[in-house]
């Protein structure tokens, strides 16, 4: 059959990541951290865990049963440690790598089918429930690790096995299969899809990416019918015994409410949302399918504008790990999982790569140095799921979860960051992310352009970026301009860019660049106050702090090892300015916020001597409570959680003025 679509018709790529070095003083020692212990204590983890070991095929009935989706993280781990390869050698955990590409391939069957649940525990029903049993979703994140290991080492060993499991679901899915014209109901193979075929060049995995992208939320109704076929409610049953009679709300889980190209408001769980909007985007990009373009700019409006917290993070209800209603944003109870923001930076790229506007990179970096940066311990072994607004110290990174999704995917991210960083497109380079270190990007048009960045970023807000291009050569350099630096400045050589140098988020300078060109950018970074939009019920009357990209939170170590106020307590004064300082202790730039705490009921009781006839504080009385003025130091959100238990907010009561 003729394909449908060409590939790499998308103008834009980013970059090899072998071709950029990262050596500032914020992100080189976080990337060193999870080079040198995450992606070490992950590989422990698998190891210990029965990940590796189920691949052995070594399950026997009565014995715990591996989780129907421990491949996926096994695969996210390769795909993390192959980008650490690629970029500094490490023979032992090269070694490590091809144990598990080996075990892998060994437990694959004959026919390409590669799924150690479905093959030990339960044979003979595999392809019978993909609305739950997450087996297409486990074979997208073994093509981008097969895709990512391969660009690392130059192998095929896993990309050989992972072609030949698509193939056997390319024909499942196809006429005839066992699995016609179904797709999966957690997205991920659609975008991994079009991974493997901007990495072979062959279109029949665009064609077959689109058609599950297409399929999805049609009559007659997939999931009903294989239902219908397997006679029982599915792998996820117990989780959801609801779902029988709240049709619509679990077909939004997994966004199947409506064909997606009809689809405006972004529903359901978030992680899955995240990695079909990046489909969409993706196949937008290589297709140049308007319809895909307009629901993706449909539903971003929708996340960003009425879904997404301060800091990045997505999916307010706990209950389906999904996105709430419109402005429902609850500060305790948020769920916003890591993962979730994950997906987030991932989908930002894509849409700052389909439409070149630098809003989408304002959102990647927001939920990158906030959310997902919060998702680890400074210390890279231990690990938020989800990521709350505020917490009155039940809340604790863990090394590992049953459910072990975040971990790996937080490393992987982390370790493919210069193409967060990057973007090349014909004639033109993008600098989507201030990272100080150089980068060699082949730009069609221009030949080898080289940029040395040196950056104080997110400290401090500047940047200058020298750039050697081809003599002669017409190339267009933009850096993106955050939406939050007002004031922003920019030279080029020492002579002022205008103002109106800076279109759709980016400062463009085109120009035959000289040996010896700089471009020097300063973006203004005091810290700011925040308030949510009034239909944010669970703000109002709240305010926030941030200070360039990174959004601050009071916290309280609940050990008492710092002075802090009870974050609750705290109420911010409007009209006084905040300091900001860097702190050798705590390796962080702290915000130190004029603030009124609402003192403690026996001080407020005792002065006013209005204690209650047994002489215990009354509930409820006629005196306010009393507030001392002090200084409260606020830290970067990503920072919190790492001294222990504590309590923490970002937003704080607001003293509006009278
Ligand atoms: O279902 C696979 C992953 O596990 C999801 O993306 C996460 O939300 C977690 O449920
Ligand atoms: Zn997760």
């Amino acid at each position: 059959m003729p394909s449908l679509v060409n590939v790499n018709n998308g103008l834009s790529t980013v970059p090899a990541l072998a071709d950029v070095r990262i050596d500032d003083a914020f992100w080189a020692p976080r990337r060193e951290v999870v080079r040198t212990h995450t992606i070490p204590q992950q590989e422990r983890e698998l190891r210990t865990g029965g990940h590796l070991d189920a691949l052995r095929g070594t399950w026997r009935p009565g014995e715990p049963e591996p989780h129907v989706f421990w491949e996926s993280d096994v695969a996210k781990w390769i795909e993390a440690a192959s980008y650490s390869l690629t970029q500094v050698p490490d023979p032992e955990l090269d070694a490590a790598v091809e144990e598990v590409v080996a075990l892998l391939a060994g437990a694959q069957e004959p026919d390409g089918y590669l799924n150690v649940y479905f093959s030990q525990v339960r044979p003979g029903r595999r392809f019978t429930d993909l609305r739950d049993a997450h087996e297409l979703y486990c074979l997208g994140h073994l093509v981008e690790a097969a895709v990512a290991h391969h660009e690392a080492t130059g192998r095929t060993s896993l990309l050989d096995v992972v072609r030949r499991y698509v193939d056997l679901v390319e024909r499942e899915l196809g006429p005839g299969g066992s699995c016609d014209g179904g797709y999966d109901g957690h997205e991920e193979i659609e975008l991994a899809l079009v991974r493997l075929a901007r990495a072979t060049g062959e279109a029949r995995y665009l064609d077959l990416a689109r058609r599950m992208v297409d399929a999805r939320g049609r009559e007659p109704f997939y999931f009903d019918a294989e239902t219908e076929r397997r006679g029982d409610e599915g792998y996820f049953a117990s989780y959801f015994p609801d779902r029988p009679r709240q049709v619509q709300r679990f077909r939004e889980y997994n966004q199947s409410h409506a064909p997606v190209r009809e689809q405006s408001d972004a529903v359901g769980h978030a992680v899955r949302a995240m990695y079909l909007y990046c489909a969409m985007a993706d196949l937008a990009a290589e297709t140049g399918d308007d319809g895909l373009r307009a629901a993706c700019e449909r539903l971003w409006t929708s996340v960003t504008e009425r879904k997404m917290y301060l800091t990045g993070g997505i999916g307010a209800d706990p209950s389906i790990e999904g996105f709430a209603g419109d402005h429902e944003l609850p500060n305790e109870s948020s769920y916003n999982e890591t993962c979730a923001s994950v997906g987030l930076v991932m989908w930002a790229q894509r849409m700052g790569a389909l439409t070149g506007e630098g809003r989408y990179g304002d959102v990647m970096e927001l939920a990158l140095y906030n959310t997902v940066l919060a998702g680890a311990s400074a210390d890279g072994t231990h690990y938020f799921y989800g990521n709350p607004m505020a917490s009155d110290g039940g809340h604790e990174r863990e090394p590992w979860f049953g459910c072990a999704c975040c971990p790996p995917n937080l490393a992987r991210l982390l370790m493919s960051l210069p193409w967060y960083a990057y973007l090349v497109r014909p004639g033109q380079v993008d600098v989507t992310l201030a990272v100080g270190g150089s980068a060699r990007l082949d730009v069609p048009g221009v030949g080898e352009v080289r940029l040395d960045v040196a950056t104080g970023y997110p400290w401090t807000g500047d940047v200058a970026i020298d750039v050697t291009a081809p003599p002669g050569a017409d190339l267009v350099l933009r850096v993106r301009i955050p939406g939050w630096a007002d004031g922003a400045r920019a030279e080029l050589n020492g002579e002022d860019l205008p103002d109106d140098a800076v279109v759709d988020g980016f400062l463009w300078v085109e120009r035959a660049w000289r040996a010896g060109d700089r471009l020097s950018i300063e973006l203004p970074m005091p810290a700011r106050r925040v308030w949510a939009d009034p239909r944010v019920r669970a703000d109002l009357g709240r305010v926030a702090v941030a200070r360039g990209p990174l959004v601050y939170c009071v916290e309280r170590p609940l050990d008492g090892s710092a002075d802090a106020p009870d974050p609750a307590a705290v109420v911010l004064a409007r009209d006084e300015p905040i300091g900001t300082s860097w702190s050798d202790e705590l390796g962080l730039v702290v915000a130190d916020l004029p603030v009124r705490t609402i003192d403690d009921d026996a001080a407020t009781v005792e002065a006013d001597g209005a204690a209650a006839p047994d002489g215990a504080a009354p509930l409820h009385r006629r005196t306010p409570p009393r507030t001392t003025r002090r200084t409260a130091e606020a830290i970067p959100y990503f920072a919190w959680a790492n001294r222990g238990p504590s309590a923490m907010r970002v937003w704080l009561l607001d003293s509006a003025p009278a």
